[in-house]
């Protein structure tokens, strides 16, 4: 389900363009996802990446595997693509001579690891190798990222979200991912073949609900208002729709102090 939003009257609204497949450290078209809720894996540990861990598939969003590392808490659930090399059947780590770890702030005294690694097991759901993606998507030979380019981009504060945003700046191997009408809150470096951003139209292949843009825009710096301390600026979406509710916020209500509608500038 795609909301309101839609891509092709976005992209005419703001005159952009999208960033070409060809730029990004994804499938041409998504992998299949035939994962189950409940599954059992092995993943590395995101808090600590020499680690590896069981893993067990809490949630399914499109293309990517909501997990909770077994003996963690529910509150640092992460996402991965299910192409991605950071998750494997469950044996593949005892085949490459390593050892299933405990994750980071396991719940149990450390000395009771092993017994909770059996119990754990015992007949566990184990996600069979056959639905594991042999490889992962090789990186672009370069990044060919353009300031401006639209993309879809994982929220990394928000990590379930994937949302609709702009490439701010070209810096080496790595680009700026801006949030559209998020007034930069949200925005992060990361390398040009970070499995978290996709193309235009990634969320409508594989069924993930891509959120709309939010309702701040940005205005440039202006020299004629030398007395506002920032360049930034609230109002609604030029579009007037789709806005994410805010937490203790009626939603649909301008934030800032300038009128309700200004040219959209993103
Ligand atoms: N509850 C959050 C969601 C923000 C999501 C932004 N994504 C770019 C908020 O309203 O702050």
């Amino acid at each position: 389900y795609q909301g309101h939003f839609s891509w092709d009257k976005y992209l005419k609204e703001t005159g952009s363009s999208a960033a070409p497949a060809h730029c990004f450290r994804q499938c041409l078209t998504p992998p299949v996802n035939e994962f189950k809720s409940g599954m059992k894996l092995e993943a590395q540990d995101p808090r600590n990446t020499t680690s590896t861990c069981i893993a067990t598939v809490v949630g399914l969003t499109g293309v990517r595997l909501r997990l909770r590392l077994d003996g963690s808490d529910n509150k640092n659930d992460f996402w991965r693509l299910v192409d991605s090399s950071e998750i494997q059947p469950i044996g593949n780590c005892e085949k490459n001579a390593g050892m299933l770890q405990p994750p980071l702030g396991f719940r149990l005294n450390a000395s009771s690891w092993p017994m909770f690694l059996l119990k754990t097991l015992n007949g566990a759901e184990m996600a069979p190798v056959r639905i594991f993606h042999k490889q992962e998507p090789p990186a672009p030979a370069q990044n060919s990222f353009k300031v401006g380019m639209k993309l879809e981009a994982v929220d990394r504060k928000n990590p379930h979200f994937i949302c609709p945003a702009t490439i701010g700046e070209v810096r080496g191997s790595e680009v700026l991912v801006t949030f559209d009408g998020w007034r930069g809150a949200f925005d992060y470096y990361c390398r040009y073949d970070s499995r978290d951003i996709f193309p235009v139209g990634w969320c409508a292949l594989t069924g993930d609900n891509l959120q709309p843009p939010g309702t701040k825009v940005v205005l440039p710096k202006s020299p004629s208002t030398p007395l506002e301390s920032s360049s930034e600026r609230s109002s609604m979406h030029p579009a007037g729709r789709g806005a994410p509710r805010q937490r203790g916020r009626k939603p649909g209500r301008p934030r800032g102090r300038l009128p309700g509608r200004l040219p959209g500038i993103w």
